[in-house]
């Protein structure tokens, strides 16, 4: 499918080449910068989605990234096509995420001028820099293959984080015609030094109170190599948002995501041995209450495969440079088995969360629940909401890649909606819903229409309680006065219809379940509900 044609201009070739590294979704909205980047697109068998704002586009990015490993990538324009998507850029940037945005810049000699050009910014790729692994100004079509083997280089092998490239339109139109236009041999990851795998592992076999810490950087490991680490080792395991899934939670060993609660905080706090692998230690996995309580006594081990990571946030005893799935597998394959109290201690910690889960968050969790019990495999896209924060507490997803949310890192609003649509869309196997509030949903509710354009099936869960609750509750916590958080609160049950989406209302777990069960399949099911007053039985 993907043919060449003969003397290709820059956008051809391009176009041709990111079906080679096997990209096969574009997200973009064309401009008058951009359109050059279309003419190839149809030999190349890749197919546009088109969002209703490149905020959009980059959230759909995000999802389609999240949902498969695979980089999404995104076509915008110069100037406000790139300063619309720079919020989607830190989110995945906060969160390590393969994401290519290829945009046009001014013509290659007016860069820089200030002669207020259509679409002109003083230096639009300086903008992107602050929010990629790298910003590369194309400025000859010869450089193509080597920056496009740049970028997937790192979505392959590094700690992964956008790229942008941007094609000024005199380059974009630029003959191309002798360029090397296969993949680049990705370099496989690097992996951890026997010795320093070795050294650690005999750390680790001293260890009496060992604690296990999973991130994001984690979910590409076996599962049952996961298992047998922490089962060898009899260490209690708490994970991260971004690794939910990967450790069963009904594991005996299993903490969840809980180490901003005094309990998991407590048993952290008197671990002599801490193994960290692909976790930044964030503030949002480790301290979402802002107090700074999430302390580490003991030795800590760390894993990761970008070494600026190793001492941020605690220092490392052993600081490790690795993929972390290699370095799970040969930790367990290193370490004799010895018990360690670790099931007990994780009951314990256990027991004590069990008896403080809030009852908002019961209620919330059971709402969940219904969707889960409908769809066992759904994959969970979650905004900055109260059941997301709830969920990433409660919510036992079977898999990885099955809950993620913009509550972590750089917690924009916004994000569900569009970035279900491209999980959907990378995997149309699994069913798939957007967890959002009244307050976030509104950030991006045209994307309502794209969705329905693409034939997407998906669910909308809306947690409607007419207003920011969340910064309301801080507002009332701190004695200020409440304002902006009591927004107007359009009728959702008419803008779903206006966008051509189907609409349900539930008011108890029995409705959502059905709700969920009869939602449409080429198109978004928007299912409301109200709080207060769903009913958790
Ligand atoms: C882009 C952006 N603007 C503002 C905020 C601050 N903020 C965080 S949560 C929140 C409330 C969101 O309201 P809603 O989506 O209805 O969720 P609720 O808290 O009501 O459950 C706001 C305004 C943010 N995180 N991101
Ligand atoms: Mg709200």
């Amino acid at each position: 499918m993907n043919r060449l044609p003969e003397n290709p201009t820059c956008g051809e070739a391009l176009v041709h080449l990111l079906a080679a590294y096997g990209v096969d979704t574009v997200f973009g909205i064309p401009g008058v910068h951009t359109v050059e980047l279309y003419r190839g697109l149809p030999q190349t068998g890749i197919r546009h989605i088109t969002p209703r704002h490149e905020q959009g586009a980059g959230f759909m990015a995000d999802g389609y990234a999240r949902a498969s490993g695979k980089p999404g990538v995104c076509f915008v324009i110069s100037g406000p096509g790139l300063t619309n998507i720079l919020t989607a850029m830190g989110q995945a940037y906060a969160d390590s995420v393969p994401m290519l945005v290829i945009s046009s810049v001014n013509h290659s000699h007016q860069l820089g001028l200030g002669e207020g050009r259509l679409h002109e910014l003083p230096d639009q790729s300086a903008m992107a820099a602050g929010v990629a692994a790298f910003s590369h100004t194309l400025l000859r079509p010869q450089e193509l293959p080597q920056v496009l083997a740049r970028a997937f280089s790192i979505f392959h092998s590094a700690r992964p984080r956008p790229v942008h490239i941007e094609i000024p339109i005199d380059v974009i139109t630029a003959p191309a015609g002798c360029l090397n236009l296969q993949a680049a041999a990705l370099p496989p990851r690097p992996v951890v030094a026997d010795a320093a795998l070795a050294a650690a592992a005999a750390r680790m076999q001293q260890a009496e109170r060992p604690l296990l810490l999973l991130g994001g950087g984690c979910i590409d490991a076996d599962p049952a190599a996961v298992r047998a680490l922490a089962e060898a080792w009899d260490a209690p395991v708490c994970s991260t948002i971004n690794s939910k899934g990967l450790f069963p939670a009904e594991h005996m060993l299993s903490l969840g995501a809980n180490q901003s609660l005094p309990p998991v905080r407590a048993l952290a706090a008197e671990a002599d041995v801490v193994l960290a692998v692909g976790t930044e230690l964030g503030e949002t996995d480790y301290d979402v209450v802002f107090d700074g309580g999430f302390a580490l006594t003991g030795d800590i081990i760390r894993i990761d495969l970008d070494a600026e990571q190793l001492h941020r946030n605690h220092r490392a005893a052993h600081a490790l440079v690795g993929d972390a799935a290699d370095a799970i597998r040969r930790l367990a394959a290193l370490l004799t088995p010895q018990q360690r109290g670790g099931a007990a201690r994780a009951a314990a910690v256990r027991a004590q969360l069990d008896a403080a889960w809030p009852p908002a968050w019961q209620t919330q969790a059971a709402a969940l629940a219904a969707v889960r019990a409908v769809w066992p495999d759904v994959v969970m896209v979650g905004d900055s909401t109260q059941p997301v924060y709830s969920g990433n507490h409660l919510y036992a997803p079977g898999q990885v890649r099955s809950w993620f949310n913009a509550s972590t890192g750089y917690g924009t609003l916004g994000y569900a909606l569009p970035a279900a649509i491209g999980a959907k869309l990378a995997r149309p196997e699994r069913p798939v819903v957007a967890l959002v509030g009244d307050g976030g949903l509104q950030f991006t509710l045209p994307e309502l229409a794209s969705a329905v354009e693409a034939g997407v099936g998906l669910v909308v869960l809306l947690w409607n309680n007419r207003g920011y609750g969340e910064i309301k509750r801080y507002m009332q916590a701190g004695g200020l006065p409440e304002i902006g958080v009591d927004i107007y609160t359009p009728d959702f049950q008419l803008l779903a219809a206006g966008f051509g989406c189907d609409y349900r209302r539930a008011d108890d777990v029995a409705a959502l379940r059905q709700a969920v069960a009869h939602s449409a399949a080429d198109r978004p099911t928007v299912i409301e509900i109200r709080d207060p007053g769903f009913q958790a039985a």
